[in-house]
């Protein structure tokens, strides 16, 4: 069976190659199957992460997660990047030479909170690491800082098990609002940034370090605080007691006040 070209797309008749015109069904099929398998591998890794967020907000009594966000690369950029990189436009060299098709962004509260993720999902025994960049510890030179990785996950077929590629940025709340609003400030422009504007980016870039640094610096305290309260209770049980018959007294009185 063949499809007429004129239900094709002009990015989709590149990437089917130079018969597209009469192209296979069976093509297009593979092609839609593959970019479901993406699909399927993007939403296990993203029930990893929530799975990882209910632990460990049990745990610590707080969410590491703040949001996940998920997409797969549309065609045209997928055309885009086969052609920057000098890979051959066919439905097997995406496979082969792509890793970031399927993609999945974890926005954390704290930078202690990625490091924690990246380490508690790499110990899960179905997935393995390809690749690992850490833009955090090394920024990039304009500032920009996120943890990234390429991993390999199992999707589990009706009757096989396959690996997908799936590429992880794991990141602040302020490391995405720069990225987010850096990538806005940039994109499909055909100018390149004046270095003046390129230095307030970093300088911005640097600045949301800093927030970074002090909002960790304030969970630390209430760490200690935590821990030197659970101490005085452990030593001195009436520490609590204490506290409950005061605000025992306080209800009572806000009772009766609210009785006259
Ligand atoms: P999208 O739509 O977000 O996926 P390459 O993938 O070829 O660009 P490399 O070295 O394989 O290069 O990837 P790298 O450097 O690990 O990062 C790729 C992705 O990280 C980008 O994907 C962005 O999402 C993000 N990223 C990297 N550098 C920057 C940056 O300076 N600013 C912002 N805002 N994001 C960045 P894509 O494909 O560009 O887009």
């Amino acid at each position: 069976m063949s499809l007429n070209s004129g239900f094709l797309s002009d990015s989709m008749l590149e990437l089917l190659g130079p018969d597209a015109g009469q192209v296979s069904l069976e093509r297009m099929q593979e092609l839609n199957r593959l970019m479901s398998y993406y699909r399927c591998a993007m939403m296990a890794v993203v029930t990893k992460f929530n799975v990882l967020n209910e632990q460990f907000s049990l745990q610590f009594d707080r969410n590491p997660i703040t949001g996940i966000k998920s997409r797969l690369k549309t065609l045209p950029s997928i055309l885009e990047k086969l052609e920057r990189r000098g890979h051959p436009f066919s439905i097997e060299s995406i496979e082969e030479n792509l890793n970031d098709v399927a993609g999945v962004r974890v926005i954390c509260s704290f930078r202690e909170d990625v490091h924690m993720l990246s380490e508690a999902l790499m110990q899960q025994d179905d997935i393995i690491l390809l690749e690992r960049k850490d833009y955090i510890r090394n920024p990039k030179p304009n500032g920009y800082r996120s943890l990234h990785m390429i991993v390999s996950v199992p999707i589990f077929l009706a009757h096989e098990k396959k690996y997908m590629r799936v590429e992880i940025q794991l990141r602040t709340l302020a490391m995405d609002f720069w990225a987010t609003l850096e990538h806005q400030l940039r994109y499909k422009k055909d100018f390149d940034l004046a270095s003046d504007m390129e230095r307030e980016l970093y300088t911005c870039a640097h600045l949301s370090a800093e927030l970074d640094e002090r909002m960790d610096g304030l969970r630390q305290l209430m760490q200690q605080q935590n821990a030197q309260n659970e101490a005085s209770a452990a030593v001195n049980p009436l520490f609590w007691a204490g506290e409950s018959r005061d605000s025992r007294q306080a209800e009572s009185l806000n009772a009766s006040s609210r009785e006259a």
